[in-house]
């Protein structure tokens, strides 16, 4: 899908700021640091739509990316940054349950796990969440340029046997430093919102 106009939206940090057009969401959940905002840069070809940083905690508040009217991108927060204070984390936190829990317009989860680092506990929590609330959704593996390409495949499903060992879901490579694998992620973009 070529998007035209890419837009930030607004950073919400409570329900009464979500966006009230329907537009069905696409929403980037992950560790601190995994690549999430740096994901929606390179899916529209963008290089600061997303503020992305070195530093894990970047993300703050849900920021929501207008995509040409047809879907947003939701850009959260992440999980388990240490260095955060505990009330900080706690808030981030309620950012994102609230999220997950209220939202009608979620069309698919985008869980970002690292390629090079076994499955957390908080990235278990967050996907037996996601398996338990129904909702369509997606494994990338990131940063799969931090590995030999040769490795890849078998990287993925390393983390899949953990996660998902019947290998009924989705699990597929990421890297917003090489655009090798964006084609494959449009397309299951595309098949849930049903539109090219
Ligand atoms: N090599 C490599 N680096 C990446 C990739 N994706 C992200 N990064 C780097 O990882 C760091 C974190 O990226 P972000 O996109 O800010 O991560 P995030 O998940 O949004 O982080 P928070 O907002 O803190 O939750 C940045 O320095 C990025 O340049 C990737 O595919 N490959
Ligand atoms: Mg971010």
């Amino acid at each position: 899908m070529l998007i035209k106009n890419p837009k930030f939206e607004i950073s919400a940090v409570s329900p009464k700021q979500y966006p009230t057009n329907g537009l069905p969401e696409i929403v980037l959940v992950g560790k601190s640091n995994v690549g999430k905002s740096s994901f929606i840069n390179t899916m529209i070809n963008r290089k600061k739509l997303a503020r992305t940083s070195s530093e894990p905690g970047k993300t703050r508040q849900i920021n929501f990316y207008n995509m040409d009217d047809k879907f947003y991108f939701v850009d959260l927060p992440g999980y388990g940054y240490s260095k955060m204070s505990k009330a900080e984390q706690a808030k981030v936190n309620g950012f994102i349950d609230e999220y997950l829990h209220i939202r009608k317009n979620i069309a698919l989860i985008i869980l970002l796990i690292d390629i090079r680092h076994e499955p957390g506990a908080n990235d278990k929590m967050m996907y037996d969440y996601i398996i338990r609330s129904g909702l369509p959704f997606i494994v990338l593996t990131s940063k799969a340029d931090k590995i030999a390409v040769t490795k890849v495949d078998a990287a993925v499903q390393e983390i899949q046997s953990i996660l998902n060992p019947i290998k009924d879901f989705t699990f597929m490579p990421f890297s917003a430093e090489r655009k090798i694998y964006t084609d494959a992620v449009w397309e299951a973009v595309e098949k849930v919102l049903d539109i090219e």
